[in-house]
């Protein structure tokens, strides 16, 4: 039976690559994210190979995130998968010189945001009890490097709220993991560094870092194992990546 993915944060980097991947598997997708103009040049791509549904909110907002996921139409309304991804660094700074703002958009937006669409997908996953849900989590959530405190701090967060569905979950059917990438050359570094691409390169300079495909194509992987398995917490890097701050870099 044709299956429905809701990702969250498909307009770019890990987010699009998943939906692009999942298209061409045959999955059909409600995708999300605030940029319209991505969303609908995707539904026009992908919509030729599946059905795709697209839902333009900010994942800040519980009111915008229940009223999106309300909206659905029948044939999108079962969800079978949902990635939690949506998500991003902002700023790189020491925690006597972070910006309050960027704290507030890391936990409003990596933590919160994740629970609020949860919170709107989960009970109709338990009614049929069938499910699987995907947490982006990231090595940054496995240890915590210098000035990276409050995204670690989020992405701890997403680990342990990983750990906590899985717990509550048990017994109702629905599949509950995580994947953890290390670095990934996306958006990610430009949204982190305010657009500053010079800075953005230089994140993935002398190695090479993991692209967003790599991590669909596992993404891909932990959605299709049998039933009675769950990938429940995977952490992948780049070859060149031992740590978040060993990097082999020439
Ligand atoms: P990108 O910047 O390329 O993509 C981020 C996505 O999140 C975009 O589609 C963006 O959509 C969406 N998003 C951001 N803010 C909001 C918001 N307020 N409301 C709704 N959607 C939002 O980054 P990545 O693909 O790299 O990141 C995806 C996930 O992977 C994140 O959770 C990140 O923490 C995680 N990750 C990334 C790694 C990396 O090295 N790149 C490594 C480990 C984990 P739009 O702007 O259109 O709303
Ligand atoms: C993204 C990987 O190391 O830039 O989560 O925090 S890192």
């Amino acid at each position: 039976m044709t299956k429905t993915a809701f990702i969250t944060g498909a307009t770019s980097g890990i987010g699009k690559s998943t939906a692009i991947h999942f298209a061409l598997k045959g999955i059909n997708l409600v995708l999300c994210g605030r940029r319209q103009d991505r969303l609908d040049a995707l539904q026009k791509e992908l919509g030729k190979e599946v059905q795709v549904h697209t839902l333009n909110f900010d994942i800040r907002s519980k009111e915008a995130v229940q009223v999106a996921i309300a909206s659905l139409p029948k044939e999108f309304s079962e969800i079978d998968i949902l990635i939690n991804n949506a998500g991003n660094a902002h700023g790189l700074d020491t925690i006597q010189e972070g910006n309050v703002d960027d704290w507030d958009a890391m936990l409003d937006i990596n933590v919160k945001g994740l629970l609020y669409v949860s919170k709107a997908i989960i009970p109709q996953m338990v009614a049929r009890k069938s499910g699987h849900i995907i947490n982006i989590g990231s090595t940054a959530g496995k240890e915590v490097y210098p000035k990276g405190n409050v995204y670690c701090a989020s992405k701890h967060a997403v680990d342990a709220i990983n750990q906590g569905m899985r717990i509550d979950l048990n017994g109702t059917g629905v599949r509950v993991g995580a994947v953890n990438p290390g670095l990934v050359e996306t958006e990610f570094s430009n949204v982190r560094f305010k657009g500053d691409e010079n800075r953005a390169d230089d994140v993935y300079k002398g190695f090479q870092p993991l692209k967003s495909e790599d991590i669909a194509d596992i993404i891909h992987f932990v959605v299709t194992r049998p039933y009675h398995v769950n990938i429940a917490d995977l952490v992948v890097m780049p070859t060149a990546q031992a740590s978040s701050t060993i990097v082999d870099k020439n």
